[in-house]
């Protein structure tokens, strides 16, 4: 029976490919792998407990909070606050930053922006959901309160940066500029083991995703990739495949060991996209980039985007370089002014 290595034993291992190690960001690894078990476990029997539905709060972004929303949130709060390295986070469930203002943390080298529990929405239906999080070195003064600075920092300054499926299994998938490794939790163990090392997507593939229900609302580029996705040709493998789970975890690892690209334009309800650039678009961004992959707004690459506020939205699209390459073809031929 094969042994495999666990996310401890890997960290340990290739300590020195991890500049920002130091223990520091391995310590950091494990606050979030401990509640990435944690909220695992109350998904897996979401549908028995009462801790499933809307919480009748509505966040920052006008939607209404899932209790296991803000389940993870504090969860994932909690477990850092416990680590000394960060000194503050950011999170899609909290309306500004917050500061870690203890004696333990204040000096953290550290922030943690996050989306705890994205797609939380599929989980009275039983899909997969996710956790995404990305982490920085903080840029303020290390004896002074953490600042807004700190979490607008420009994405290619992640330090790491991953996201928790919580699929058929569990996986933490994460970069911290060395490749994209990803860890199956078995539970009979309670450990995250080496499954798949040094992702890498298909330069090519077949699998287009993105919700076709705002397609009236899409930018013109937008609507003629869709159709070329939609043509029959031989010669390119087309039609491609239209696969959307609507969880953007979901989609990106999928897309990621399969190949395939991910579009979540400008639509008419959100004019600027609908994804959050700091805490969904920036991680994946950092991965993507690191499997060989593209990330962009359709034209620049996310992560040199210079963010202007926690909450801010930006269009997305994310995938194999080839099927990306061609996209971003259509989006300047097809440019309006918006
Ligand atoms: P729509 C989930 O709410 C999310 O933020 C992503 O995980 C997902 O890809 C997208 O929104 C789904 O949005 O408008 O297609 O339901």
């Amino acid at each position: 029976m094969k042994i495999h290595k666990s996310l401890g034993e890997f960290i340990v291992e290739k300590q020195s490919d991890f500049p920002h190690a130091k223990g520091e960001l391995s310590a950091l690894l494990s606050a979030i792998k401990l509640s990435a078990k944690i909220v695992n476990r109350e998904i897996n029997k979401a549908g028995l407990a009462d801790i499933t539905g809307a919480s009748g709060v509505e966040n920052i972004q006008g939607e209404q909070q899932q209790k296991l929303d803000m389940f993870a949130n504090e969860i994932f709060k909690n477990a850092l606050i416990a680590r000394g390295e960060v000194c503050g986070i950011a999170s899609e469930e909290e309306d500004n930053y917050v500061f870690f203002d203890n004696k333990n943390s204040r000096n953290g080298n550290y922030v943690v922006l996050m989306d705890p529990l994205d797609g939380s929405s599929n989980i009275d239906v039983n899909v997969s959901v996710g956790t995404i999080f990305s982490i920085y070195r903080r840029v303020s003064p290390a004896d002074g309160p953490v600042e807004i600075e700190d979490f607008l920092q420009v994405g290619r300054k992640q330090v790491a940066a991953g996201y928790v499926i919580y699929g058929s299994s569990t996986m933490l998938v994460f970069t911290t500029g060395n490749g994209v490794h990803g860890f199956t939790y078995d539970p009979s163990i309670g450990m995250f083991c080496l499954s798949h090392e040094s992702l890498t997507i298909p330069k090519s593939g077949k699998i287009y995703s993105l919700n076709e229900g705002n397609y009236i609302k899409f930018p013109l580029g937008v609507k003629k990739y869709l159709k070329y996705c939609q043509e029959e040709d031989e010669s390119t493998n087309r039609p491609f495949t239209s696969r959307y789970i609507g969880s953007l975890v979901a989609d990106f690892h999928r897309n990621l060991l399969k190949g395939g690209i991910y579009i979540y334009p400008q639509t008419a309800q959100a004019p600027s996209g609908k994804l959050r650039l700091l805490y969904e678009c920036n991680p994946i961004a950092f991965l993507a980039e690191q499997a060989g992959a593209l990330a962009t707004d359709g034209y620049n690459p996310i992560l040199d985007l210079k963010p202007t506020e926690l909450h801010e939205r930006v269009p997305f699209f994310t995938g194999s370089p080839e099927m990306m390459e061609t996209a971003h073809q259509f989006m300047t031929d097809f440019k309006e002014d918006r």
